[in-house]
């Protein structure tokens, strides 16, 4: 198979889409298998949405939806086998639902390719995603396309979110039901530009939602986050290091190693976990070994144990040996590499426990500790502190940098820009972003830490909540008007989500790096530059300027 058209990270060939094989390793078949996937769950969303217009309920597929969704997402799954089989099981929940609307007599469009296609093999499969119906490129104008897009990638972000919510048993039927109308909106041929304007900033509306279920169900199981000093050196047990965003997963790994006398380290953005107070009394929870996902060709060959991947981002190993110690569970999956299923609500890791006391303990290759835990509670308890360092002008201005790293080099950006930010200034962060300036010692500010991270990517949810108290302690009309700038790095679908949840919520003038999607066409990206003052980033110097007046 030589045709792909995929553009919906921020590394895609050219910012202009991977057509031959992705940046990201993901291959054409892959990618087509992925489009086939999207396509058979919008088919799904248009049946239920017209069970939902005549009255009747339908959510035989709703979680089925977003987990589906989810495995499209940048780096989290590579396996063609998984999506066949999951294309195959659409086609099966699809085909039932069809009937049960054919026996309650409710219309729908028989005639739609997008709810007649069948199962099929892996060669099969392949074939139907040739179709012009099929992919991105199937919407033949510029704008709709566009809009279609940045919704779908809304949407998987904000799936995402919901399934570790739902994972931790919280779940919201006004998101399953806007998510099936957003996805069966989407092959609707009757809805203009402005429409799927304001779907776009539902989207944002309902991202919010989402992120604030996450970050319920986050807390009320684990605790609030709070002030850790988290350790990055190693000690010299056999080692289990676990990577992704799920901590249901990580939890039973605790679980299940402890007393084993295997470790466990966390990976990216995996680190937050350690600022849970639920997790700190694992003695054999020792720290966060290495850097965001990108590193973790070389950091994953020092770690000398096993991995775990609960979610992305999965960089496909090169090396067999290192292959042979990563395992992938929920939506990751990587051919070749074990996946680890839930049964009954559990998941049994002995196997991945087994393996680290037959391999060596870490190789150090960093010591020391990195600070977090600043998500909204924790900012709360030392408000008055905030507040009297901005009241005395000790802190001038906030800097959300939160979103995603990435292996581009002019990510350097963000280091250098961190590093040049003046010293009465606060860096608000969260998601992988964070790594390329939180072991640069940027001091402090009378006790408050100059890089105050609230967590993982959804933790983004936590600077907002803290931007809207902030507003309202200084009594201001607009959240606009607090002394915060934002210039967010993107890179995955769940910073999409992220950036239309901050819009949803009136942020404007956010700048976004290090470039602008390459999904937004000339006029959507005016949309976006006229009614909320996006901009791209240009250097260090002279967007200090910009930022700083
Ligand atoms: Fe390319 Fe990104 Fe799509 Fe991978 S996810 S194929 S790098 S656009
Ligand atoms: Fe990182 Fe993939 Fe986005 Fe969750 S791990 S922020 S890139």
């Amino acid at each position: 198979m030589e045709k792909m058209f995929c553009y919906q990270c921020q590394e895609n060939a050219g910012n202009k889409g991977c057509q031959k094989i992705g940046v990201c390793g993901k291959k054409p078949e892959t990618a087509n298998l992925q489009d086939v996937l999207v396509y058979s769950l919008k088919g799904i969303a248009y049946l239920v949405n017209q069970a939902k217009k005549n009255n009747m309920d339908i959510k035989d597929a709703n979680l089925f939806t977003l987990e589906s969704l989810f495995m499209t997402i940048t780096n989290a799954n590579f396996d063609d086998d998984r999506f066949v089989d999951t294309i195959n099981e659409s086609v099966k929940l699809r085909n039932d639902i069809k009937a049960k609307l054919e026996s309650n007599n409710i219309d729908f469009d028989n005639s739609l390719d997008i709810i007649n296609f069948e199962a099929g093999t892996k060669e099969e499969l392949y074939k139907k995603s040739e179709s012009d119906l099929i992919g991105v490129l199937a919407t033949k104008d510029e704008d709709k396309r566009s809009l279609r897009e940045l919704v779908t990638y809304g949407l998987k972000g904000l799936a995402a979110y919901y399934v570790h919510a739902s994972n931790l048993d919280k779940n919201n039927e006004e998101i399953f039901e806007f998510v099936n109308r957003a996805l069966a909106s989407l092959i609707d041929d009757s809805l203009s530009v402005d429409d799927l304007v304001s779907l776009t900033l539902e989207t944002g509306k309902f991202g919010v939602d989402t992120m604030a279920l996450l970050d319920e169900a986050n807390t009320s199981k684990y605790g609030n986050p709070e002030i850790t000093k988290v350790n990055i050196g190693v000690r010299n047990n056999p080692a289990i290091l676990i990577s992704g965003h799920d901590l249901n997963d990580l939890e039973m790994l605790l679980e299940q190693t402890k007393g084993t006398g295997v470790d466990v380290y966390t990976h990216s953005e995996m680190l937050p976990a350690h600022y849970y107070p639920a997790f700190k009394k694992y003695d054999n929870f020792v720290g966060n070994y290495g850097n965001a996902w990108w590193k973790q060709r070389e950091e994953f060959k020092t770690f000398n144990g096993p991995i775990l991947f609960t979610t992305n981002c999965i960089v496909p190993p090169t090396d067999d040996l290192i292959r042979q110690r990563i395992f992938t569970t929920g939506s990751a999956g990587f051919p070749n590499c074990k996946h680890i299923i839930e049964k009954d609500g559990k998941k049994d890791f002995s196997e991945i426990i087994k393996l680290a006391k037959e391999l060596d303990s870490p190789t150090e290759i960093e010591t020391g500790e990195i600070v977090g835990g600043f998500a909204h509670a924790q900012v709360f308890a030392l408000a008055d502190k905030v507040i009297e360092a901005v009241k005395s002008g000790a802190i001038k201005k906030f800097f959300v940098m939160a979103g995603c790293d990435g292996r581009m080099k002019s990510r350097d950006y963000y280091t250098q820009f961190a590093n040049e930010l003046p010293k009465d200034t606060v860096i608000l962060t969260a998601g992988c972003a964070k790594y390329r300036y939180n072991k640069l010692n940027l001091g402090d500010i009378g006790g408050i830490p100059r890089v105050l991270d609230a967590g993982q990517c959804n933790d983004s949810y936590s600077l907002a909540v803290i931007a809207l108290k902030l507003k309202e302690v200084f009594e201001l009309e607009d959240v606009n008007e607090l002394p915060i700038a934002y210039n967010i790095a993107w890179y995955e679908q769940k910073a999409v989500i992220v950036l239309l949840a901050l819009l949803y919520l009136g942020v404007k003038n956010i700048h976004l790096g290090p470039t602008l999607p390459a999904f937004l066409s000339p006029n959507v990206a005016n949309v976006l530059v006229e009614n909320f003052g996006i901009q791209g980033i240009t250097n260090v110097e002279e967007d200090l300027k910009i930022f700083l007046g």
